[in-house]
C-alpha cells in the first residue's frame, strides 16, 4: 500500500504542547517537511521566539537557539554572518515580532540578511493569556482590551507586516499565507518553499508570513476559530505574494 502521510522524522515522540486546534503544529509540519526534502536538517539553526512556539525544543530534533523577546532576527543575523553554510530558520509569533521586536526585523530585511523567517500570525499573545497585540483586529476582544480593541480609545490599528516590509528594499521575498483549510496549508507549503530556495540561493532576506488561530486565547472551539479566520482575519490580512525576486507585486491568492 502507498503511504500517503505520516509524522516527520524530525519530529520526535513527545506529545504536542500545543492546544487543540492550535495553527503552529500545521506549520511546523509543513516546515519539517521542506527541511527534509530539501536535507537540511545537518545545517539548520531554527531560531525559536518567547512564544508557544518556544517549546519547539522539545519536539523537533534540530539545533534550536531561543533568544529574548524579538531579538530572532538580531541572533539569526550573528548565526548567518558567522557560519554563512548554516541554514537559519527564524520562527516568530505576532507578538514576538511585531511588538517588541519590530526594531530588529526591519533592519534585518533592510540589510537584506539572508534568513528565512517565519512569521505566524494569531492576532493575540498566545503563551502569556491572551493580551492585545499588535495585530488584533479592530473589536477583537483580548484580556487588555476585554471589551474589545478600539481605535479610538488609542490602541492603534491592525499592524499589516507584509504591506510594511514591502517597501524595504533587502526583502527578496515576502508573502502572507493561512492554514485554516487544507487547500491553504499547500499553499503555504508553496510559499515557505520559495523563501526557502531565496536562502539557498544567497538572494537576501524572505518572510512568510502565515495566518494561524489560538481558539483558547480566542475563547472559541477550533472549528468556530478556522471560521474566525476565514471571515476576519483574511479580509484584514490579504493573501498573496508581496514580493518576489526583491520586486513588489500586488497580492494575488
Ligand atoms: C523580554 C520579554 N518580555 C516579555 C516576555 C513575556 N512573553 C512571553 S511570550 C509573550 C507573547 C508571545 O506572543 P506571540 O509572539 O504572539 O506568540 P504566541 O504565543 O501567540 O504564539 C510574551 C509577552 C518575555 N518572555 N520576554
Ligand atoms: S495558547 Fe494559542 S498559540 Fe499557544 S498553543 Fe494554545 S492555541 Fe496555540
Amino acid at each position: 500500500m502507498k503511504k500517503v502521510g505520516g509524522r516527520s522524522a524530525l519530529w520526535n515522540d513527545k506529545p504536542s504542547p500545543y492546544c487543540p486546534g492550535c495553527g503552529h503544529g500545521v506549520v511546523h509540519r509543513v516546515i519539517c517537511e521542506l527541511i527534509e526534502e530539501y536535507q537540511l536538517a545537518d545545517r539548520c539553526v531554527f531560531m525559536a521566539p518567547v512564544g508557544c512556539s518556544i517549546l519547539a525544543y522539545t519536539f523537533l530534533d534540530l539545533d534550536i537557539c531561543q533568544s529574548a523577546h524579538g531579538r530572532t532576527p538580531a541572533a539569526a543575523t550573528g548565526i548567518k554572518r558567522a557560519h554563512p553554510d548554516t541554514f537559519v530558520l527564524a520562527y516568530q509569533g505576532d507578538g514576538d515580532l511585531a511588538s517588541i521586536g519590530t526594531a530588529e526585523i526591519i533592519h534585518a530585511a533592510n540589510r537584506g540578511e539572508n534568513i528565512t523567517t517565519i512569521f505566524v500570525n494569531n492576532a493575540i499573545y498566545g503563551m502569556t493569556g491572551g493580551q492585545m497585540a499588535p495585530t488584533t483586529l479592530v473589536g477583537q476582544k483580548a484580556t487588555t482590551c476585554p471589551d474589545g480593541r478600539d481605535v479610538s480609545a488609542g490602541m492603534g490599528y491592525p499592524l499589516k507586516v507584509c504591506e510594511l516590509l514591502q517597501s524595504i528594499g533587502g526583502v527578496a521575498y515576502l508573502a502572507r499565507t493561512t492554514v485554516h483549510t487544507p487547500a491553504n496549508v499547500v499553499k503555504t507549503k508553496q510559499a515557505i518553499k520559495k523563501a526557502f530556495d531565496v536562502q539557498l540561493n544567497k538572494q537576501g532576506f524572505s518572510l512568510v508570513e502565515v495566518l494561524t488561530s489560538c481558539p483558547v486565547n480566542w475563547g472559541m472551539t477550533p472549528l468556530e476559530a478556522l471560521d474566525f479566520v476565514d471571515q476576519n482575519m483574511v479580509p484584514q490580512y490579504p493573501l498573496g505574494e508581496y514580493k518576489v525576486g526583491g520586486l513588489s507585486v500586488t497580492p494575488t491568492v
